[in-house]
């Protein structure tokens, strides 16, 4: 059987690609199960500073596996934990995810790239939550961070028509950062990564850290969160490094302390 979840090393970004083309990147369970660990090792292996997800030139992924729903429902509410754990651990990673989209985003694929700090996509990517058309709703923080991404209005209405929309209106809307032809959308979501890998690591996880909970609580604490992060930061090693660096006018060699 063929790797259901690839890994290649690029450097210091490990590019993480869903395979199994066949059925879109239908989010099964044996495919759960590998993102899953496939992001853990990611998380946890020093020689990576970002992560890059993507999926086939038709799907980045169509979504959970239908097929496998009615047995779900049955095993309700145990069944759903693999996904939990799945997202858990995607949208804490202590390295950035950056999503690179070609083709289909729909329901839980949509809500992988949600999951993900960035999202890039081609100009075929479609995004859409249609579960709504299947009797049920997205359950893996889709009503949430739709709402976050785009707005109430915008998420509403993809939420509740389950209407795809197009790479240009998620680009208006700000659920991608850019689009560019798909045969280039590999190549930005690494090159963004691989920009993100120059720089100090601790600075990155704490700022990524900051802005993905700035929208679980209310400002103050936010504000005091950042400020924390901001302290933290500014202990480190790499924070002398980096000011001594560019008052000596050289490239600073961060050492993630
Ligand atoms: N699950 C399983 N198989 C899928 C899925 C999916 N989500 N999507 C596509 N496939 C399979 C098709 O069955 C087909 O397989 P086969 O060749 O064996 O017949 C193959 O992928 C190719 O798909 P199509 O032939 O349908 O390709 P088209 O280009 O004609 O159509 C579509 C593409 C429009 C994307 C169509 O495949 C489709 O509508 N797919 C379903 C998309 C969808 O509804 N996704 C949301 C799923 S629900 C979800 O993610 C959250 C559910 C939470 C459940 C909680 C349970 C407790």
């Amino acid at each position: 059987m063929s790797e259901l979840v690839t890994r290649e090393q690029r450097g210091a970004v490990a590019l993480l690609t869903l395979n199994r083309p066949e059925a879109l990147n239908a989010l099964g369970a044996d495919l759960v199960a590998r993102l899953t660990d496939r992001l853990a090792d990611a998380g946890a292996d020093p020689a990576v500073r970002a992560v890059v997800i993507t999926g086939s030139d038709k799907a980045f992924c169509a979504g959970a596996d239908i097929t496998e729903v009615p047995e779900m429902i049955g095993a309700m509410p145990t069944a759903v934990l693999p996904f939990d754990r799945l997202f858990a651990i995607l949208s804490s990673l202590p390295k950035p995810t950056i999503a690179a989209v070609r083709g289909l985003a729909l329901g839980g694929g949509c809500e992988l790239v949600l999951a993900c700090d960035i999202a890039v996509a081609g100009r075929s990517a479609r995004f859409g939550v249609p579960e709504v058309k299947l009797g049920v709703i997205p359950g893996a923080g889709g009503t949430q961070r739709l709402v976050h991404a785009v707005g109430k209005a915008k998420a509403m209405r993809m939420l509740l028509t389950g209407s795809p929309v197009d790479a240009a209106w998620a680009n208006a809307a700000g659920l991608v950062a850019d689009v560019v032809d798909d045969s280039e959308v590999l190549n930005l979501a690494l090159d963004i990564a691989a920009q993100i890998a120059l720089n100090a690591p601790l600075a990155v996880a704490l700022a990524a850290d900051s802005a993905r909970t700035a929208h679980e609580a209310p400002l103050h604490q936010s504000l005091n969160h950042e400020r924390r992060n901001f302290l933290l930061a500014l202990g480190t090693t790499d924070a002398q490094e980096g000011i001594a660096a560019f008052t000596e006018r050289r490239t600073p060699h961060f050492i993630g302390k």
